[in-house]
C-alpha cells in the first residue's frame, strides 16, 4: 500500500491517523495465533490484570517479538517498517519494541491518558507506533482516542503504573509534567478518534497525547498488537522516569540505537 500525501501531512499535523487494510489475512492470521500463545505462556514483560469487579480481563506485554517467531517475522517483514519510513520520511528503520493491548470483553477500565516518549529511553521527533486491530475497534471495544495536535506540544507528562498487578512505580523526573485531568474537562479539548475494521491500523506518533476506552462489549474482543519503529533522527537516553525494560545498558546517551534490542528493520 501506498500512503497518500494526505494521510502522512495528517499524521505530522494532527499527531494520529487511521490506515485502512495494511495488515493482510495472512499476517493477521500469524499475529493471532502469537497472541494466543503469549496469553497462554507470558514472558517476563508481562503487564496485565485482572479487574477487580472479576469481568473481563487485560493481557498486555512488551517485547513479544523477542519470545514469539510470528511477532518477530511482522515487525521485520511486513509492510510496517517501509510504511514508518514514508511517513516519518527517514532512511533507515528500527524497532524500538513492540506491545499487546488485549482487552477482552467486560473489561471496562480506561488505559490512561498518557504520551509514549516519557516512558521511552529515546530522544528525536522521527518515532512513532501502528495499532494493529485485531477485532472491531470502535467506542463500545476500546477506540484509541488521540488528543490532536498534542505531539507538537513538546511536553513529557510522568509515566504512571498501567496494570494493576504492575507495583513499582516509575522514577519521577523533574523535567516531566503530571498528566492533566482530561478526562474530566473532554470538552476542553479537541479529541478524536477512527473506528478499526481487523487489518487497520492506527499510526501515531510518540508524543501525541491518547488513551483508549474499556471494552464494554459483552462478546467482542479487542485484540490491539502495537509495533514501535524509529527513525533516522532517534537516540538513546537515559532520562529518569522511562521503563525499565525498554532500557539498553550498553547505549550511551546520544548513541543511534542499532543494537540486538532495536535492530535495524528497514534501509532504503
Ligand atoms: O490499546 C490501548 O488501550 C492503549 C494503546 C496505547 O496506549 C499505545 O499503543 O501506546
Amino acid at each position: 500500500m501506498n500512503l497518500s500525501r494526505k494521510d502522512i501531512e495528517a499524521f505530522h499535523a494532527d499527531g494520529a491517523i487511521a490506515l485502512r487494510g495494511v495488515v493482510n489475512a495472512e499476517w493477521r492470521q500469524i499475529l493471532a495465533d502469537a497472541i494466543e500463545a503469549d496469553i497462554a505462556n507470558p514472558g517476563p514483560f508481562y503487564h496485565g490484570y485482572e479487574p477487580e469487579d472479576g469481568r473481563g480481563r487485560f493481557h498486555g506485554n512488551l517485547r513479544t517479538w523477542e519470545f514469539h517467531e510470528g511477532f518477530r517475522r511482522f515487525c521485520f517483514e511486513s509492510p510496517l517498517p517501509r510504511m514508518a519510513a514514508e511517513i516519518l520520511g527517514c532512511s533507515r528503520i528500527n524497532l524500538l519494541y513492540d506491545q499487546l493491548f488485549v482487552k477482552e470483553p467486560g473489561t471496562v477500565n480506561r488505559t490512561r491518558w498518557h504520551n509514549d516518549q516519557p516512558y521511552w529511553p529515546v530522544d528525536g521527533y522521527q518515532i512513532l507506533s501502528f495499532w494493529v486491530a485485531l477485532d472491531p475497534t470502535t467506542a463500545e471495544t476500546g477506540a484509541v482516542e488521540f488528543v490532536r495536535g498534542s505531539h507538537r506540544w513538546g511536553r513529557f507528562f510522568q509515566p504512571e503504573v498501567f496494570g494493576r498487578t504492575v507495583t513499582d512505580d516509575y522514577e519521577r523526573n523533574p523535567d516531566y509534567e503530571t498528566v492533566p485531568d482530561i478526562e474530566s474537562a473532554r470538552d476542553d479539548y479537541d479529541i478524536f478518534s477512527f473506528d478499526l475494521e481487523p487489518g487497520d491500523a492506527y499510526a501515531f506518533h510518540a508524543l501525541v497525547l491518547h488513551g483508549a476506552g474499556g471494552n464494554v462489549s459483552e462478546q467482542v474482543r479487542r485484540r490491539g498488537y502495537t509495533a514501535r519503529y524509529l527513525g533516522d533522527d532517534a537516540t538513546y537516553s537515559s532520562r529518569p522516569g522511562t521503563n525499565k525494560g525498554l532500557r539498553n545498558s550498553l547505549l550511551r546517551d546520544g548513541d543511534r540505537l542499532d543494537s540486538e534490542q532495536y535492530p535495524l528493520v528497514w534501509e532504503g
